[in-house]
């Protein structure tokens, strides 16, 4: 276990870290540049469908202000930034026969530039999340097959346009989240649903594992091209990433035990096609037909289509038997143990405790089950009631950095001590930034963004990550980044220069 002295063994140069955000959760700037719009644009717009009313228009406002997130990223010291690229600005109807708009593309060609400038390596989610609303209303979006052929040709177009500079890139974020948060529970756009109150139409039985299978198809198609046409001349490295989350039984009883596996089969298990060649027996137990199968030739181009393990994790569920929950397994989660204890510190998002432990061991039988180098690409924690408190208190995010403390000492014991191969962690997120169906109200971010004035300030997590990082990656000069206190129109305010390393921050934010 880690000590809070500096453990002597460090991480590997080459392990990449960084932070990550999503297009509609940041960029703002919605009817700019030619965009199209997504799907949830008005989504986001209909009452009810955010718990603060808040929707996607300004976000972080970072389209307009990416330099100022970029010398943020720089200040922390970062190798790398995840991003995604919204399908919407590079066609803005979404189609393969509709036009390109080249201003979209550059403005991405400029931004991957800017990264690059200044040596942050730029890590490229496709799609997260912001269908075009052009492709939801031509023919039901991701429930039509006609999306594969779309996706495909979107895929291309930027595969051209940024791959001579970008090296990885995410092909979807979250199918679980896409499918079962768009189509079954109806939470997240189109916010389709069984439930009436929720939705005039959809079909929470079978629609959601419609939409997931071509997402996988989509993906997957995707991957050929970049292999086939691109990977040579390019050189870089293409996969998905899921979210999952660690599973432990309740207690002893055997049905318990099982109940853990169900709920792993089902959140994780649903890429399975990609990385083992067919679902979980477990999913075609509990689903019988409404899972769609793969002919023999689709399961040709979906097997082996992720050239390393992309994972999103954020907590660990405790798994009782029972429920009728199909998108969980058909099992029934708590953070409360048997003795009335809690798993861990709770967030303010209700499915999220902190628990290191569950991430050491989710690592571990990634690598035991799957065999392939392990990408964590998104893992993060919104402290409690965060949107509540003034500036300086946020800033204070203890609960965050308890849990970075823990899950980096997770990482650290997975590589050094586990020799579990995890190549990359990106925390999400760099900005508090718009949180889906909870508006502004859920804040995950290592910087705390003032909307009334966008100004960007770091928090102490940010200053935890920053430090671990720089201390505990093998480097040939160690080198502690230059940190700003506040970032303003791209100019560092308190007069902060660079240079004064993590620990004048420190310093002059806790002074
Ligand atoms: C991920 N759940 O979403 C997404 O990739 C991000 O865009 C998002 O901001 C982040 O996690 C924090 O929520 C999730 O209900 C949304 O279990 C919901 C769940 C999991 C992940």
């Amino acid at each position: 276990m880690i000590t809070s002295e500096a453990p002597v063994a460090k991480l590997p140069k080459d392990f990449i870290w960084g932070f990550a955000t999503a297009s509609f959760q940041v960029e703002g700037s919605l009817d700019v540049d030619g965009r199209g719009k997504s799907f949830w644009d008005d989504f986001s717009h209909i009452p009810g469908k955010t718990l603060d009313g808040g929707n996607g228009d300004v976000a972080t406002d970072s389209y307009r202000l990416y330099k100022e997130d970029i010398a943020l990223l720089k200040s922390y010291g970062v190798k790398s930034y995840r991003f995604s690229i919204a399908w919407s600005r590079i066609i803005p109807l979404g189609g393969r026969n509709d036009p390109i708009n080249q201003k979209g593309i550059e403005w991405y060609s400029n931004f991957i530039d800017e990264l690059l400038k200044n040596g942050i390596q730029p890590f490229v989610t496709l799609y997260h999340w912001d269908l075009p609303q052009g492709l939801h209303d031509r023919y039901g979006g991701w429930l039509n097959k006609e999306i594969v052929l779309d996706y495909q040709h979107y895929a291309r177009v930027c595969f051209q346009a940024f791959g001579d500079r970008v090296k990885n890139w995410l092909t979807m974020n979250e199918p679980w989240c896409i499918s079962i948060l768009g189509y079954g529970r109806g939470v997240f756009a189109p916010g389709r649903s069984s439930d009436r109150n929720r939705s005039p139409e959809g079909d929470s039985s079978t629609e959601p594992w419609i939409v997931g299978h071509h997402v996988i198809l989509s993906h997957a198609y995707a991957v050929k091209i970049y292999r086939e046409e691109f990977k040579v001349a390019q050189g870089g490295q293409i996969g998905v990433t899921l979210n999952g989350d660690w599973a432990v039984p309740y207690d002893d009883k055997p049905e318990n035990i099982e109940a853990a596996q169900h709920a792993l089969d089902v959140a994780i298990g649903e890429l399975d096609p990609i990385y083992l060649g067919h679902y979980p027996p477990y999913m075609r137990t509990m689903l019988g037909d409404r899972l769609p199968t793969f002919s023999d030739e689709e399961l040709a181009v979906v097997k082996g289509s992720s050239d390393f393990y992309g994972m999103n994790t954020y907590t660990t569920n405790l798994c009782k038997a029972g429920g009728d929950d199909e998108f969980q397994g058909c099992v029934e989660y708590t953070f409360t143990r048997p003795d009335g204890t809690q798993l861990g510190t709770q967030a303010h998002c209700a499915w999220l405790q902190t628990y290191p432990q569950g991430f050491r061991d989710l690592m571990n039988y990634l690598w035991k089950r799957y065999q392939k180098p392990i990408y964590v690409t998104e893992n993060g924690f919104a402290v409690k009631d965060e949107h509540n408190m003034t500036i300086d208190q946020a800033l204070q995010d203890y609960d965050r950095v308890e849990y970075f403390r823990g899950m980096t000492a997770a990482i650290y014991g997975a590589i050094l001590e586990d020799e579990v191969p995890v190549r990359a962690y990106f925390p999400w997120s760099l900005l508090d930034n718009f949180e889906w169906a909870d508006g502004y109200e859920t804040r995950f971010g290592v910087t705390y963004v003032d909307y009334a004035t966008q100004k960007r300030y770091p928090k102490e997590s940010a200053k935890f990550l920053v430090k671990f990082f720089a201390e505990n990656i093998e480097s040939s000069e160690p080198k502690l980044p230059p940190v700003g206190q506040v970032i303003e129109n791209n100019k560092l305010a308190h007069g902060q220069g660079f240079g004064g390393g993590v620990s004048a921050l420190v310093e002059s934010v806790s002074a």
